[in-house]
C-alpha cells in the first residue's frame, strides 16, 4: 500500500516521526524498525523477519491480530456512521451496547461507564471525577489522591502524576498538587529478610500511614494496578489488596484499580479486581477493551459514585471529542464478543496460563535469573548478577536492554523494564506458540549470560 523501500522509510522517520519513550539521538544513528504485519501472535518487518510477539504490542492485543469479526464490525460502523459525538444528550447503538457488555463483565456493583480515547485519558477522568465527586458531597477538602513509586497510569500530564515514574517526573514539574506517593510491594527488590506476605501487609501499612498524616478528611482515593505492568510486572504479596482495601474502607477513601493492562483477561479472570477480590469505586480500563484495534479508553464507575454524580454533582464539565466513538465502541463490541463467545479468559486461567507458568517457573534455574513470578498470562523474569544474595547488576538496565536486543534478533518481542524482563502474549496463545516463545526465551538468556556472567 505504501510504496517505498526499508531505507525509504527509514529516513523519512528519522526525518519527520518524534516517537513517544524514545532517546532521539540514538535512534537517529540506529534507525528504526518498520512492522509491516501480523497475525496471530506473530509479526513481520519490513524485511520480512517474523517476532513472536511476547508483548501483545503494548499489553494490549488480547485476542491476537487478523481477526476478520472485528475488520468487519468496524467498516460496517464506518459505513453507518463513522463519528459522532456524545455530549448535548446525544449517543450511538455501539456505545450503548459497549456500556451494557462492560458493566455486564464488570463487579457486580459497577454498572456504569465514562468513556475516553486512551488509559490516560481515562486516568485523568479519574483525578477530575474523585474531586468532583467528593465536592459534590460537600467533602471538597477531599483532594489528595495516593499512588505508588514506579506506578505507571498514563502520559498525560495528570496520569504522569498519578504515576510514580521519576524519570517522567523530572520532565516537566510533575507531579501536580494533591498527588503523593507511597512504596510498591516489590518484594524482591525491597523485602530484605521479610516473608513475601509480611513484606505485603509492611508496605499496605504505608497507606494508613500517609493517611493519618495528611488527615483522612483531605483523601479522595488511592490508585494502584492491580499487578503492575511498566513497572515490571510487580505481583504483589497474597497480603496486600486485602490490607489495601481494608485501610480504604476505614477511612472512606475511594479505591481505584487501573485494569488498563489487568482488565480483560490478562489475568485469568476479567479484571484484576476479580483476581485479588478486590471492590474499586473505580476501574480505568483501555488496551485490551479493543484489543489495540482502535484506540478507546473508559472508566469503570460504581453505584455508590455513579448515583452521588447522578444526585448532587451537577454538570461534569469534563468529556472527549472521541468519547463514545461509534467506530472504536463498534470494534470493543466485536473484540469483547471474541473473549467471551470463545472463552479465551477461562482458557487462560484453566489452560494456557498454567502451561505458561509451569514452563516460565523452570527458568529460574538459569544462572542469570534471579526470580521468575506470572500470574494468569502476565510475567517477568529478574536478570541478576548473584542470585544467592538477590543483587543486581550494577548499571542497572544495561542488562536487560541488552537481553531485549538479543530477544529482537533472535524473534521475540520480550520487554525490559529496567533489568527486569517482562512478557504479556496474545491470550490467544496456543501451547505449541508457548513452546517455541521459551525456547526462543532460553536460548537469548543463554546469549545475554556469555556476555555478562
Ligand atoms: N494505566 C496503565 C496501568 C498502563 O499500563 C496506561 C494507564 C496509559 O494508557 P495509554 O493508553 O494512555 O497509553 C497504561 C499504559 C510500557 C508501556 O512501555 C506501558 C503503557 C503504555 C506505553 C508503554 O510498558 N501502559
Amino acid at each position: 500500500m505504501y510504496n517505498y523501500t526499508t531505507e525509504q522509510l527509514q529516513d523519512l522517520d528519522r526525518k519527520h516521526y518524534l516517537h513517544p519513550f524514545t532517546d532521539y539521538k540514538k535512534l537517529k544513528e540506529e534507525g528504526s524498525r518498520i512492522i509491516t504485519r501480523a497475525d496471530g501472535v506473530y509479526l513481520w518487518d519490513s524485511e520480512g523477519k517474523q517476532y513472536l510477539d511476547g508483548m501483545a504490542g503494548l499489553w494490549c492485543v488480547n485476542v491476537g491480530y487478523g481477526r476478520d469479526e472485528i475488520v468487519e464490525a468496524v467498516t460496517a460502523q464506518m459505513r453507518e456512521l463513522p463519528y459522532y459525538n456524545s455530549f448535548f444528550k446525544s449517543a450511538n447503538p455501539p456505545a450503548v451496547e459497549l456500556a451494557r457488555m462492560i458493566t455486564s463483565l464488570a463487579p457486580a456493583h459497577m454498572n456504569h461507564v465514562f468513556f475516553t480515547g486512551s488509559g490516560s485519558e481515562s486516568n485523568d477522568t479519574v483525578v477530575r471525577m474523585v474531586r468532583h465527586y467528593w465536592a459534590s458531597e460537600g467533602q471538597p477538602n477531599r483532594k489528595t489522591i495516593i499512588s505508588r513509586h514506579n506506578a505507571y497510569h498514563g502520559s498525560t500530564v495528570a496520569a504522569a502524576s498519578l504515576g510514580g515514574m521519576k524519570p517522567m517526573h523530572a520532565q516537566g514539574g510533575l507531579p501536580i498538587p494533591d498527588i503523593v506517593h507511597i512504596n510498591q510491594p516489590y518484594w524482591y527488590q525491597d523485602g530484605g529478610d521479610l516473608s513475601p506476605e509480611e513484606f505485603g501487609t509492611k508496605v499496605a501499612d504505608e497507606l494508613e500511614e500517609k493517611i493519618l498524616q495528611l488527615g483522612a478528611e483531605n483523601v479522595a482515593a488511592f490508585i494502584g494496578e492491580p499487578i503492575q505492568g511498566a513497572g515490571g510486572v510487580i505481583i504483589p504479596p497474597s497480603t496486600y489488596w486485602p490490607r489495601i482495601q481494608s485501610i480504604c474502607e476505614k477511612y472512606d477513601i475511594l479505591l481505584v484499580a487501573d485494569e488498563v493492562i489487568c482488565g480483560f483477561g490478562r489475568t485469568g479472570k476479567w479484571f484484576g479486581s476479580d483476581y485479588y477480590e478486590i471492590t474499586p469505586d473505580l476501574m480505568p480500563i483501555a488496551k485490551g477493551l479493543s484489543s489495540g484495534y482502535l484506540p478507546i479508553g473508559a472508566v469503570i464507575i460504581s453505584d455508590r459514585v455513579a448515583d452521588g454524580l447522578v444526585d448532587k454533582g451537577g454538570e461534569f464539565n469534563h468529556g472527549f471529542t472521541y468519547s463514545g466513538h461509534p467506530v472504536a465502541a463498534a470494534a470493543a463490541v466485536a473484540n469483547l464478543s471474541i473473549l467471551i463467545d470463545e472463552g479465551m479468559v477461562d482458557n487462560v486461567a484453566e489452560n494456557t496460563g498454567p502451561y505458561l507458568q509451569e514452563k516460565w517457573h523452570e527458568l529460574a534455574s538459569h544462572p542469570l535469573v534471579g526470580e521468575s513470578r506470572m500470574v494468569g498470562l502476565i510475567g517477568a523474569i529478574e536478570l541478576v548478577k548473584d542470585k544467592q544474595t538477590r543483587s543486581f547488576f550494577e548499571d542497572r538496565g544495561d542488562v536487560g536492554t541488552l537481553c531485549r536486543d538479543i530477544c529482537i534478533e533472535n524473534g521475540l518481542v520480550m520487554r525490559a523494564c529496567d533489568d527486569t524482563m517482562v512478557i504479556s502474549p496474545p491470550l490467544c496463545i496456543t501451547q505449541a506458540e508457548i513452546d517455541e516463545l521459551i525456547s526462543r526465551a532460553i536460548k537469548c538468556l543463554d546469549l545475554t549470560a556469555e556476555k555478562v556472567l
